[in-house]
């Protein structure tokens, strides 16, 4: 049975994970958020492909639910002791697959084919596939008193990362994703799976942005398979992250329903 998943960072992982201890993992093929991508020091971060890859490769700190295990922070505190950007916290092993990552990018390599790369060394078990090789990235408007415009736009991690996302989220912008295509395999992956399912990850930032690569909605109108979302909204609020926030910022009712029919 093939069953695709579209799949956000930690509650994607942690939902893979529970899902990959009653189905095998090679019937199994994921389609990775990257809207969440940043540059960062030089270096770029895919946290949502690497949460996963991580979780399923035995290598992520589970407390954390990001990052890896047996993390040493020696880089950022040299970052940090130059003034540099230490706010999102890269470790020393994390930074070791940043570096290879960026350079394969400089090389010319589409990020699929490095995510396949980075799957053939750490064997996760799954087919890890991004939504896109194009750049696509959440941005959230906040207000901003200081600016002429009343408002403040900062990259999704700057918002969830350095601010805690303690404002509210005006609006979110997905900057590229109209022009953005469906990477390799992404479409077959929908129109050929017997199941396909959304897990509970944020509906707006990780599976919404997936579902607004140009492309996947029809695919998943198209396809013979069910498609199952299991929403993260549990009582009326979030279990961990920031549904909540974005779904009022988008106007949706912070509800399992609403959740189903903005899908
Ligand atoms: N989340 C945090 O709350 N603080 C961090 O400093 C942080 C660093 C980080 C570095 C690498 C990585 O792959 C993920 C990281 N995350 C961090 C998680 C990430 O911000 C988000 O949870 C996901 O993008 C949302 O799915």
């Amino acid at each position: 049975m093939k069953i695709t998943v579209l799949s956000g960072g930690v509650g994607g992982a942690r939902f893979l994970r529970g899902l990959l201890a009653v189905v095998p993992p090679a019937d199994v093929t994921i389609i990775g958020n990257v809207a969440d991508d940043l540059e960062i020091l030089g270096l770029r971060v895919s946290p949502d492909l690497d949460s996963v890859l991580y979780a399923l490769a035995g290598l992520s700190d589970e407390e954390r639910g990001w990052g890896r295990a047996d993390e040493t922070w020696n880089a950022l505190a040299t970052v940090s002791e130059l003034s540099g950007d230490a706010w999102f916290k890269l470790g020393d092993r994390d930074i070791g697959l940043h570096l290879v990552r960026t350079q394969m990018l400089e090389a010319g390599y589409p990020l699929s084919a490095v995510t396949e790369a980075l799957c053939r060394r750490w064997q996760p078990g799954v087919r890890l596939l991004p939504m896109s090789d194009d750049r696509v990235e959440t941005h959230i408007a906040v207000a901003d008193p200081d600016s002429p415009s009343g408002r403040r736009v900062v990259h999704f991690q700057e918002y969830w990362v350095r601010m805690h996302a303690a404002v509210p989220a005006e609006a979110v912008l997905v900057v590229g994703q109209e022009e953005a295509t469906p990477a390799p395999g992404v479409l077959e992956a929908i129109t050929d799976a017997d199941l396909v399912m959304l897990p509970p990850s944020n509906p707006v930032v990780s599976v919404g942005t997936i579902l607004g690569v140009p492309g996947v909605r029809d695919a998943l109108r198209a396809t013979a398979a069910p498609v199952v979302g299991l929403s993260p909204i549990v009582g009326g609020d979030h279990v961990r992250g920031m549904a909540a926030q974005v779904l009022a910022s988008i106007g949706v009712e912070v509800s399992a329903a609403a959740v189903g029919a903005h899908f």
